[in-house]
Order: structure tokens, then C-alpha cells, then sequence
């Protein structure tokens, strides 16, 4: 496969991708080794959200129809598509953060092609089928959740070329999307995919006392670096999608202005004004 400037050094095929990205998925092309790595996962992630993620993300991985076999995006699309109007498009794997917004704005999610060797079961760098798919689309058939995808994606295409801007919805993208806790009648729940498509992370997220967890607060979460080769340092919480949907809704223009003016924070800082769920041990006290 040729190497150009846009994939180089990423995995997966980048040589048929159309001009936004996507490519097909040919289903029949995985081998009955790739179908045994999801159903692996499946249902070893399926178990854990039972019991630790919250009720929405359940409803959305059953509403789907998973099973044993890797799931065909076009037949799943067409379940989820009447539910809140998104449908799944097969990606080669990493997409210019440009296009993926304009994805995400149109309701459309790039979810990768290629699943991970057996030999990366619990941990891979970057996404692949089973983090994008399991990870990233249940909650996609929950409506609130869903517009909130959708108004995240034209804010990032609305930032293009404003890097300060795009750094700080990365950083709501990767504290919420991708790391996100919500409280519910029945206790902390985790809503992220990088969460939820990890067994380890799931665990970790919910129950370690090595982790901040934070009250959400948009404004601190735009302030905060995040590494993305480890478990997180601090998880921050949601009171409910509500929450979300209000912060992706605003018009955030004098929020960067003063953000602007505030320094970065790192991944293991505790502010004065911050609301504490739990102290992590590794804890970095920072005046606001
Ligand atoms: N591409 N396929 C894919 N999936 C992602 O989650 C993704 C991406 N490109 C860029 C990106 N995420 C992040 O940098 C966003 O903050 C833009
Ligand atoms: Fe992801």
C-alpha cells in the first residue's frame, strides 16, 4: 500500500479512500480469525457494561443487534438512522480532523475498518473497528447524546485553522467522548468509548482511587491536557446528558476570550473551585 503525507505511519489502507475519507467496508473480506477477536470482545465488554456502564449505553448496544460476528455498518445503519438520523461510514482508520468533524456534522460516524490482532486484546494504540463501533456508536441511538454529536461537529468544522480553539474540543471530546463518567439513580457510570472498549480501563475509571474524579465544568475541561497513551489521570462527571447538551449548544466566543487568558492545566490538577468527587493519590493542587 503507498505511503502518502495524510496516512504515514498510521495503519490501515488508505489507497481507496474517496475524496472524504470513506472507503468500503467489504464485509465479506474478514477472515473468521477477525469474527473470533469481536466476538472476544463482544462479549467481554457487553458483560462489563451490564454492570458498569450507564442504561443508555446498554440500550444502544442491544438496540443495534451485536452479536458473535462483526457487524455490517450499511444493516446497522439502517437501524440507527430512523432512531436519530446517524449513520456509520467505514473509514481506513485515522481521518484529518476536518473531515471528521464534517462527518460528525452531517450525523455521519467514520468508524474504522481493520479489528485489532488477538495479540492486542487489551490494549492497542490506535482505533480500530471494535473501539470506533462498540466504543463510539451505542450511544448515537440516544437522542440527546446524539444532537450532541452533531452540534461537537459543526463547532469543530466552524474552529478549522483555529488551533486554540480545536485544542480545547479535543480536549471536551477526549474528557467526554472518549473518558466520560455520568452520574445516575445507580451510581457513577462510564459513558466513553475509550472507557467502555477497554476491560481494563473500565475497571479502573469506576473503581481505582489513583484517578481525580471532577465534577464537568466546560471551562475547566478546555483548560485541561490529557495524555493518550495511558490511563487518565482525571475523570471528570456528568450529572446527565443534559449537561452535555447544553455545553455543546453554547455560543463559546467569550469563553475563548477568557480561556485565552487562563493558563493550561495538567491532566492530574485539582483547582480550589473544583467540584471533588474524589482525590486521586498522584493529585496536583493548582491555584485557579
Ligand atoms: N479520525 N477516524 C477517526 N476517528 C477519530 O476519532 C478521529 C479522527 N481524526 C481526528 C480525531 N478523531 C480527533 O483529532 C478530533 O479531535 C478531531
Ligand atoms: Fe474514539
Amino acid at each position: 500500500m503507498m505511503e502518502t503525507a495524510t496516512n504515514a505511519g498510521l495503519r490501515g489502507d488508505y489507497s481507496a479512500i474517496r475524496p472524504d475519507y470513506t472507503v468500503d467496508q467489504d464485509w465479506p473480506h474478514y477472515t473468521d480469525d477477525d469474527h473470533e477477536t469481536w466476538r472476544l470482545l463482544y462479549h467481554r465488554q457487553r458483560a462489563l457494561a451490564e454492570r458498569h456502564a450507564c442504561r443508555e449505553f446498554v440500550a444502544g448496544v442491544d438496540a443495534m443487534g451485536l452479536g458473535d460476528r462483526i457487524p455490517d455498518f450499511e444493516q446497522v445503519s439502517d437501524r440507527l438512522e430512523p432512531l436519530t438520523g446517524w449513520r456509520i461510514v467505514a473509514v481506513p482508520g485515522l481521518i484529518p480532523g476536518d473531515t471528521f468533524f464534517a462527518h460528525l456534522a452531517r450525523r455521519r460516524f467514520p468508524v474504522t475498518v481493520w479489528i485489532r490482532d488477538r495479540s492486542e486484546l487489551d490494549y492497542l494504540v490506535e482505533p480500530d473497528l471494535f473501539h470506533d463501533f462498540f466504543g463510539h456508536t451505542p450511544l448515537l441511538s440516544n437522542p440527546v447524546f446524539a444532537d450532541c454529536m452533531a452540534a461537537y461537529g459543526a463547532k469543530g468544522a466552524a474552529a478549522a485553522g483555529d488551533e486554540r480553539v480545536l485544542k480545547r474540543l479535543s480536549r471536551l471530546y477526549w474528557y467526554m467522548v472518549e473518558f466520560g463518567l455520568v452520574r445516575t439513580p445507580e451510581g457513577l457510570r462510564a459513558f466513553g468509548a475509550g472507557i467502555l472498549s477497554s476491560a481494563g480501563e473500565t475497571l479502573f475509571a469506576l473503581k481505582d482511587p489513583k484517578p481525580n474524579r471532577i465534577g464537568f465544568d466546560l471551562a475547566r475541561i478546555m483548560r485541561t491536557d490529557y495524555r493518550i497513551d495511558a490511563f487518565q489521570e482525571t475523570y471528570f462527571v456528568l450529572d446527565g446528558f443534559a449537561d452535555l447538551f447544553r455545553a455543546t449548544g453554547l455560543d463559546l466566543t467569550d469563553l475563548h476570550r477568557a480561556l485565552d487568558r487562563q493558563p493550561d492545566l495538567p491532566a492530574s490538577a485539582v483547582l480550589s473551585g473544583d467540584k471533588v468527587i474524589h482525590r486521586g493519590v498522584n493529585a496536583v493542587d493548582v491555584a485557579a
